[in-house]
């Protein structure tokens, strides 16, 4: 398998974000959103699913984070598009629970090659710190929509905001792991009947 590394840089008038990410690596992460709790949950993806990624984000967070953080899922899900490439011989699913003490998150990962959304979480308060928890939904929308991938995430528990978006994220980083797992048992085929993802 060659090397599974991408860089991406996407420049609009609201927003500049470069990300690197390597899937094959040992889940360093290295962040710079002007976003600290975004910053936190980033890094969760990073070590939990043992990748290393580098985002840098400038945007229009003088208005609010909501362009940053869309912008910045799609910036990801391009480079994670990118660095899977023709995904012969990945396992393709994958899936996790994940919880943080009274907190429980499901997610479960398809690198379908189709962009689609089920994202059902309440979370308990509206923000965390000056953090707007609206905004993962537009995160994961943006992933999604870009990386070409069936996404399903449940909360299914938990009474703190923090605890509930933590195991949402390392969840997501554990099911994307899974996912671009090599299967040696693929022998470098397409996970799909079809032949191609
Ligand atoms: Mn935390």
């Amino acid at each position: 398998m060659s090397e599974r590394i991408a860089e991406v840089s996407r420049d609009t008038l609201e927003t500049q974000i470069r990300v690197r990410i390597n899937l094959d690596g040992q889940g360093k992460g290295q962040f710079d959103t002007g976003l600290p709790f975004l910053d936190h949950m980033l890094d969760q993806v990073a070590r939990h699913g043992v990748v290393d990624l580098e985002i840098v984000a400038r945007g229009d967070l003088h208005i609010d984070a909501h362009h940053t953080v869309e912008d910045i899922g799609i910036t990801l899900g391009q480079a994670m598009a990118r660095a899977l490439g023709d995904k012969k011989g990945i396992r393709r699913y994958g899936h996790a629970y994940v919880p943080l003490d009274e907190a429980l998150s499901r997610v479960v990962v398809d690198f379908s090659g189709r962009p689609g959304l089920e994202y059902h979480v309440d979370y308990p308060r509206a923000r965390i710190g000056d953090f707007d928890v609206d905004l993962f939904g537009e995160f994961f929308q943006g992933f999604v929509n870009h990386a070409a991938v069936t996404l399903h995430i449940d909360n299914l528990r938990g009474r703190n905001a923090h605890h509930v978006a933590e195991t949402i994220f390392k969840a997501f980083g554990r099911a994307l792991r899974m996912a671009a797992e090599p299967d040696p048992r693929m022998q470098g085929t397409t996970p799909s009947t079809k032949g191609s993802l």
